[in-house]
């Protein structure tokens, strides 16, 4: 036996986010994001999927909800889709939009399961794109208006807020990498959205506060553990480097006021700089209740010389992985919790997101998602170390509910501890649904069975 135990404090949840489950998407008034244009366009997602009914949650919320309770979670986190609430992205608002979170919300409440709610993951309104989107300062605004909308409308409801679900992805792998909505590829232009998208946070932050509104606010960086292959300096620094592009880049300023020195010269390098502007820094310096962390795995990593952004190479060297290709590695989960303690103080953190992809399938009414139960124990014991060790962690939340619109991998990829079947709808629940379930009654595992 070896037992894994939480304390009783330790809250437990389950996530998603809007586009990636509720479907719907040309119903009561909602406008079009960047997502739906996305995925549209031929060769952007996988099999020409895309979220125009996806998991159907807007019409089946309450059969959700249901097996939420069952589960026995105490947290839920999803997403507001912008463009159900403001269809052109400022200026006029649809009610019929409002409604619907806030039945879903009365409902979550209904049945003791407290909303956590995010206030961006990735659909932006096509109609703010239109005019530059994150790439134009008045997408800060906006954001900001519609923030403080949420936060007016839901006062007293909502209670945890998360401004900008990881900000990394939005502009880096969006507008670099450009596997993601809008997909371009733009070192200068990634760079100009990643501050804008801090300013966006710093900005909500301020309304809530200013506001007087009731609630705790974070944001949820997506993390990343890397490894240096050998002892080798260059080895360490390129590390360094692609750990900081998640880390320090996006916790410095929030945390510190500043970008961090290393990577900024990094970039310099490749000449791109951050437009920031006179009081930039204050607004996104500013206190968070929480912060919310996104992990899913690591890798060994070294020096290549002009290879990518960051002359870093990622080295295979084995590592069991999951069906989605990323190396299983709850080490790093432990690594980049500490390390962001050490860094940061000792910020209250929930995982907002951990979880891995098996596309196990239903066979006589059940799944058989071994892997995602074994994952799951690993990351949930380096979790526990890492709370031993004096990390704040409050809760963990794990990604994801339902299995999902996968963005760019469409249906293909399941995350969910409840099958989907994308034809039907029917929802199954794995027997990593039993075994969370179980956790959670019982505040521990037993690591060998
Ligand atoms: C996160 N990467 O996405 C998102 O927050 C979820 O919406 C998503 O479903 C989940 O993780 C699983 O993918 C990521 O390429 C997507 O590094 C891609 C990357 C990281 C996070």
């Amino acid at each position: 036996m070896a037992i894994i135990q939480f304390p009783k404090e330790m809250r437990w949840g389950a996530a998603t986010a809007a586009y990636q489950i509720e479907g719907a998407a040309t119903e009561d008034g909602r406008g079009l994001s960047i997502w739906d244009t996305f995925a549209k366009t031929p060769g952007k997602v996988l099999n020409g999927d895309n979220g125009d009914v996806a998991c159907d949650s807007y019409h089946r919320y309450e059969e959700d909800i249901a097996l939420m309770k069952e589960l026995g979670i105490d947290i839920y986190r999803f997403s507001v889709s912008w463009p159900r609430i403001f269809p052109n992205g400022t200026g006029e608002i649809n009610e019929k939009g409002l409604q619907f979170y806030h039945d879903f919300v009365d409902a979550l409440l209904a049945n003791g399961i407290e909303p956590m709610c995010t206030l961006y993951h990735w659909d932006l309104p096509q109609a703010l794109q239109d005019k530059g989107g994150w790439e134009n300062r008045e997408t800060v605004d906006a954001f900001a208006d519609y923030a403080e909308l949420m936060f007016k409308e839901f006062n007293g409801k909502i209670k945890k807020w998360i401004t900008i679900n990881e900000p990394w992805c939005v502009s880096f792998l969006s507008n670099f990498i450009g596997l993601h909505a809008p997909g371009f590829q733009n070192l200068q232009l990634a760079t100009t959205i990643s501050h804008h998208l801090l300013l966006a946070h710093g900005k909500a932050v301020s309304r809530l506060r200013d506001g007087g509104y009731e609630g705790e606010i974070g944001y949820a960086p997506n993390t990343e553990w890397n490894e240096p292959f050998s002892n080798k300096q260059e080895d360490i620094d390129a590390c360094n480097r692609a750990t900081g592009w998640f880390v320090e880049w996006f916790f410095d300023p929030v945390f510190k006021g500043s970008y961090p020195q290393f990577m900024v010269e990094w970039f310099e390098k490749k000449g791109v700089t951050v437009p920031v502007q006179e009081g930039d820094m204050d607004i996104i310096n500013q206190e968070i209740d929480f912060v919310g962390i996104n992990y899913y795995t690591g890798s060994v990593t070294r020096y290549k010389e002009n290879d990518g952004l960051l002359d870093a190479e990622k080295v295979d060297i084995g590592y069991e992985k999951t069906d989605f290709d990323w190396n299983i590695y709850p080490e790093g989960f432990y690594k980049v919790l500490t390390k962001i303690n050490e860094q940061y103080g000792s910020v209250p953190i929930y995982i907002t997101e951990n979880g891995a992809c098996y596309n196990d399938g239903v066979e006589n009414g059940r799944v058989k998602d071994q892997g995602r139960i074994d994952y799951l124990k690993q990351h949930l014991t380096s979790l526990k170390r890492a709370m031993d060790s004096g990390v704040n962690i409050k809760g963990y939340l794990t990604w994801s509910l339902l299995d999902n619109f996968e963005w760019a991998e469409g249906y293909d990829k399941r995350f969910g501890i409840i099958h989907v079947d994308f034809n039907t709808l029917e929802r199954t629940k794995k027997d990593s649904y039993y075994w969370y379930k179980q956790t959670i009654k019982n505040g521990f595992f037993d690591m060998f069975y």
